[in-house]
């Protein structure tokens, strides 16, 4: 080779269009991936999670070599693996004695740090180009966002149906709304009926990843078995179909809801595809804008889904970019509480929290409602540290990586940040659950009293929480109707609601 270029492909970067592999000519150059142990385990994420990357990075690899790409795979304990992506960089660099490095850039702070600092190691440049995979790139964030009082969803939302001409008729959104959240709330009959997502049979690839896993990752959270995520680009695309057949018309409607026993519900199931590069979230905003068109779906279904994608997924991407690193230290409501063990074993007696957590521990997935209100809504309430929850989140989902986990956790759902982009903490009781699910009807506990050992443990916790964060949270006017309830209340209840969230905390570890 003439002048060799050495392309690093990242664990999330498992798209055949990449704006590292654009520019370059395919006879220049080596692509470089590597499974390394310091990603695996900095958290030590759920097993599945990393079977599943692990698995679809290899057939990445394949994917590529069949289209003309030379690919040097570095498999987890190959020999020679030095554990690091910088490292294996910098090895890969010298075994090619390469003249430029490119790389699409990392979707986490703490990796771009360390690409950066490795710069003077090498013998050669290396270059990060944007990763314009998402909609809106940092520069247009910032731009966005500057002079703004308020950063909120729904007016960077409207700018990106602008931008994408989706849903939109000239100026004018489909429908004359732009959002049509208030009809997603409905909670779901026992007796729905539930699509599930495809299983899939792992190949021989996803075998061998298995058996690694097994072994090398034993001492991480999580059920390896049975797995039955996608692994390859065509998997991936099945589920998607599959999702638009089946769930899409229902999506809107049950968007919020949560049933025991059903995991997925009329959730796509789609994100750790879309997250790692084998789906692209712009193609499956169109297809669900077709369906609306050829009239399969619903319009309050497909502005729901578009709306995640192309206004939270890119509105919590342009946050994490805009406010990194301080962020991730952020903890407004000053809470330091450990994380309680049942978050890794399911083992609680709230039966809303055994299911999500369950599930999670089963699957690597919780839909959003789920993450919201159960692990995180819990977490708020008895006041874990931030890090901490964070930490959890990074490690048990399938689609977690720290630019998209961080602010849904600490701004969506701890309010650590003290609301730059949320208007409100999050906050509810039991009775938020009864109304959304069916957990309530055979749980343990009452979920229609208040206090005491049998009430479910929610409701005094919510004014355990209200209560110890007033200084700081009485004068959003979005809760001060709440502070009056609870400010009309006699010493003597207010006093119970206390003592009833102090003995419950008493008995956390
Ligand atoms: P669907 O309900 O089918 O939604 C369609 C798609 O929209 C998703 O696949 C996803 O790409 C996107 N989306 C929806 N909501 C969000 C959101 N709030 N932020 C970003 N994208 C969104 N999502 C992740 O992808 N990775 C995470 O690590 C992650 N951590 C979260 C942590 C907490 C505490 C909370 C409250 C939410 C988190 N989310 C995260 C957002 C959301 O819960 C998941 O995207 C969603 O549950 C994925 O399941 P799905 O594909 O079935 O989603
Ligand atoms: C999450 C993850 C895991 C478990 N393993 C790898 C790996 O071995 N090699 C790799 O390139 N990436 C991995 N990733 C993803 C990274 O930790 C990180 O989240 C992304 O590269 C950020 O863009």
């Amino acid at each position: 080779m003439a002048s060799t270029n050495l392309v690093v492909v990242l664990g999330d970067q498992l798209s055949m269009s990449l704006s590292s592999l654009r520019d370059v000519e395919r006879a220049d150059t080596v692509v470089l991936m590597a499974e390394v142990a310091a990603e695996a385990s900095y958290v030590k994420h759920h097993k599945k999670k990393i079977a599943f990357l692990f698995s679809a990075m290899r057939h990445h690899a394949q994917a590529l070599e069949a289209d003309g790409w030379r690919v040097d795979y570095v498999k987890y304990g190959a020999s020679g693996n030095s554990g690091t992506l910088c490292s294996e960089i910098v090895r890969a660099a010298k075994r090619w004695n390469v003249d430029r490095v490119f790389m699409t850039e990392p979707g986490e702070w703490r990796l771009k740090q360390e690409f950066e600092a490795l710069k003077p190691d090498l013998a050669c440049p290396l270059e990060m180009l944007p990763d314009d995979r998402f909609l809106c790139s940092h520069a247009e964030f910032g731009q966005w966002s500057k002079g703004r009082k308020q950063l909120r969803m729904e007016y960077f939302y409207r700018d990106m149906r602008r931008k994408t001409g989706l849903l939109m008729n000239g100026d004018q959104p489909e429908g004359g709304q732009w959002n049509y959240d208030q009809e997603n709330r409905k909670p779901a009959a026992d007796d729905l009926f539930m699509p599930n997502p495809p299983q899939f049979e792992p190949d021989s690839i996803t075998k061998e990843v298995l058996t690694l896993c097994e072994k090398e990752f034993a001492d991480h959270v999580g059920e390896l078995f049975p797995f039955w995520l996608g692994t390859t680009r065509e998997q991936a695309e099945q589920a998607a179909d599959y999702f638009f057949e089946q769930a899409l018309p229902f999506y809107g409607d049950y968007q919020d809801a949560m049933l025991v026993g059903q995991p997925f519900l009329y959730h796509s199931v789609l994100s750790p595809y879309i997250n790692c590069g084998l789906l692209d979230p712009l193609e499956l905003c169109r297809r669900a804008e077709e369906a609306y068109k050829k009239g399969r779906a619903p319009l309050n279904a497909v502005e729901g889904f578009i709306r995640q994608i192309i206004g939270w997924r890119e509105f919590i991407r342009g946050i994490y970019w805009l406010k990194m690193p301080e962020y991730i230290e952020l903890n407004a409501l000053n809470a330091h509480r450990d994380l309680p063990a049942f978050y890794w074993t399911a083992d609680t007696q709230m039966l809303c929290l055994k299911e999500a957590i369950g599930q999670t521990l089963q699957h690597a997935y919780a839909h959003h409602i789920q993450r919201l209100m159960l692990p995180g809504n819990f977490a708020m309430l008895v006041g874990v540290a931030p890090k901490q929850i964070h930490e959890w989140y990074l490690a048990v989902y399938a689609d977690a990586y720290e630019w998209v986990e961080l602010p849904n956790t600490l701004g969506m759902s701890q309010f650590a940040d003290g609301g730059i982009f949320a208007s409100k903490p999050y906050a509810a009781s039991g009775n938020y659950v009864a109304k959304m699910s069916n957990y309530c009807d055979s749980c343990t506990y009452n979920v229609k009293k208040k206090t005491g050992q049998d009430a479910c443990p929610m409701n005094a916790l919510y004014w355990h929480f209200l209560s110890r964060n007033e200084k700081q949270l009485a004068k959003n006017p979005r809760i001060a109707q709440i502070y009056s309830t609870w400010n009309r209340m006699s010493d003597a209840k207010r006093k119970e609601y206390i003592d009833s969230a102090d003995a419950f905390l008493q008995t956390l570890t």
